[in-house]
């Protein structure tokens, strides 16, 4: 890879399902991908993370695969993805697939070939006999709250491991066999021309024991999976041997990360991810488990930036994904001012130091989906909580309202292409809930729209690409107080002022922050010695 692919990258990210419905049965594919491919290098990015698009029975939205050589027919055929790579490519967009090597589908063949008894694929698995007396082999907990273990089919006291689903059964790292399978699958894809991956739940593949873990209130055992030399050590033969050969490069989802475990993973020198997603910043409205929000501390997210800001190198820069409410929705305040407030989040995500993700929707200022009851929500996650829930003395009306503020279908409900029907996404039943403020918030209205919310996003990003201290530049941390955060980026003596109100209210700036100087951008057109709701300036000092 050229040295500084990482600076000129900007990354889509899209979530296939949720995306285009190009034939009517109500799910996003890749011909539909193929046809917004003109609106997406309108934007100015030059890579797509897609989602799973493999062959999957859907347990999980894709996240369990039962072939990691085929494409799930509802997606397309593989002439369409290789239809996808090839149009991409000729507009300049790399295409980053989804590598989940943590677990498969247990329809997956690997599975039902240990579910026969074939020695060979019992060890692809983590097999373990019941305690003695009964009882599962340990303590662990379990992604979605479940328990981690479940009975081998067919087998008296047997039991496999699954850190996510019942239908995700986790690899067993130790046997050489998966390595080798899963370097096959890679340069299956990379021969296809994918420009790298996205490694889901990368730091938690290689277990070092089985043993109890110290109880705690979520993820009992983590202390034996999380971020294990063992890992680092698969990682760095994934990129000998696969990424290298290919001039491919990794992102790693990094669950639990600090700041020490990520620079290790991260580490160029150590040569196994280019860079990490963490979650730190994405902790600010939660108490103790993500499924208990509270509103959020600003001050708390400002802190957590500065300390990743300069802390590790080089951050993969993200504030949505497919697995988080949309930013907007958890910012107090911004239901009200939507507009300014996407606008501020496009002047943070691309003048922070790192590589941008822009997760679909996000760039219209997409907000939580509007769910009314259980029966609209789709996510696994989402309904494992609420079972669980019902244990805990909470009002139904409580408890609907943890899921609406808390589930990953919030970021899941279709792109809003048009103000019409299902909001132009399909022509048939969408598969989840279109929100309703597609009337409103759509491409085709902002496409019309020059201040609007879309041409703003664009415009971060030409700035970014046009400004290299805003790609290359060191992160300088300057103000913190909750309400105002404010920061400079340097390059060879160039330096440029970010500064942002993160609240709904208007802001006198603090001595320290009226620095003369012009105002490249900003999400408002009149300035005074104050900052307006949710306003976002950058500032060439004078
Ligand atoms: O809270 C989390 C981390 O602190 C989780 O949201 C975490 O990101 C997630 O559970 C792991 O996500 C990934 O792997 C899952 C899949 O369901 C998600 O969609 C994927 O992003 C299992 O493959």
């Amino acid at each position: 890879m050229p040295k500084n692919f990482k600076n000129d990258t900007v990354v889509y990210q899209i979530y296939p399902r949720s995306f285009c419905d190009s034939d009517g049965d109500g799910f996003g594919d890749i011909p539909g991908i193929i046809s917004k491919l003109d609106y997406i290098a309108s934007l100015g990015v030059n890579t797509i993370w897609l989602s799973p698009v493999y062959k999957s029975p859907d347990d999980d939205n894709g996240y369990d695969i039962s072939d990691y050589k085929a494409i799930q027919p509802r997606f397309g055929t593989m002439d369409d993805f290789d239809r996808l790579i090839a149009e991409a490519k000729a507009r300049g967009i790399g295409i980053v697939m989804d590598l989940v090597i943590n677990h498969t589908s247990d329809e997956h063949e690997w599975f039902k070939r240990a579910l026969q008894g074939e020695e060979k694929y019992r060890n692809y698995y983590i097999i373990r006999e019941g305690k003695r007396g009964g009882g599962i082999p340990n303590n662990w907990g379990n992604f979605f709250a479940e328990c981690p273990w479940a009975k081998l089919e067919g087998s008296e006291n047997e039991y496999y491991l699954h850190l996510f689903s019942k239908k995700q059964p986790d690899l067993n790292w130790h046997n050489p066999d998966v390595l080798a399978e899963i370097e096959d699958i890679m340069r299956f894809w990379l021969e296809r021309g994918v420009a790298g991956f996205r490694c889901d739940v990368i730091n938690v593949i290689y277990k070092n024991t089985l043993d109890d873990g110290k109880p705690r209130l979520i993820l009992t055992g983590q202390e034996h999976y999380l971020s294990t030399e063992g890992c680092h050590e698969i990682l760095r033969k994934l990129r000998e041997r696969c990424l290298e050969p290919y001039a491919a490069w990794a992102v790693g989802e990094t669950v639990f990360v600090d700041l020490e475990r990520a620079r290790d993973l991260s580490d160029e020198a150590r040569g196994e991810l280019d860079m990490v997603f963490a979650f730190e910043h994405m902790e600010c409205d939660q108490v103790i488990v993500k499924w208990f929000k509270c509103g959020l501390n600003r001050k708390k997210l400002m802190k957590t930036l500065t300390k990743w800001q300069t802390g590790l190198d080089w951050n993969a820069v993200y504030f949505e994904n497919h697995d988080q409410p949309r930013f907007i929705s958890r910012l107090p305040g911004a239901q009200k001012y939507r507009e300014e407030a996407s606008k501020m989040m496009a002047g943070l995500i691309m003048t922070l130091r790192g590589t941008p993700y822009v997760y679909e929707g996000q760039e219209i200022g997409m907000t939580n989906g509007d769910f009314k009851d259980m029966s609209e929500v789709v996510d696994i996650e989402s309904h494992n909580i609420y079972a669980i829930a019902k244990k805990l003395p909470l009002t139904n009306k409580a408890r609907f309202k943890m899921i609406t503020l808390t589930s990953r279908d919030n970021a899941r409900t279709p792109m809003q292409w048009t103000a019409g029907e299902n909001a132009g996404f399909t022509a048939g039943i969408p598969w989840l809930k279109v929100n309703g403020n597609h009337t409103e918030v759509n491409v085709e209205s902002e496409q019309k729209r020059d201040g609007g919310v879309l041409a703003f996003w664009k415009r971060m990003i030409v700035l970014r690409k046009e400004h290299p201290v805003l790609k290359d530049g060191k992160f300088i941390p300057l103000y913190e107080d909750g309400r105002i955060y404010a920061y400079i980026r340097e390059l060879d003596g160039e330096r440029l002022l970010a500064l942002f109100n993160m609240t709904a209210k208007a802001v006198k700036l603090p001595k320290k922050l009226r620095i003369d100087g012009e105002v490249i951008v900003s999400n408002y057109t009149e300035h005074d010695d104050g900052l307006m709701p949710f306003e976002f300036e950058l500032i060439k000092p004078s």
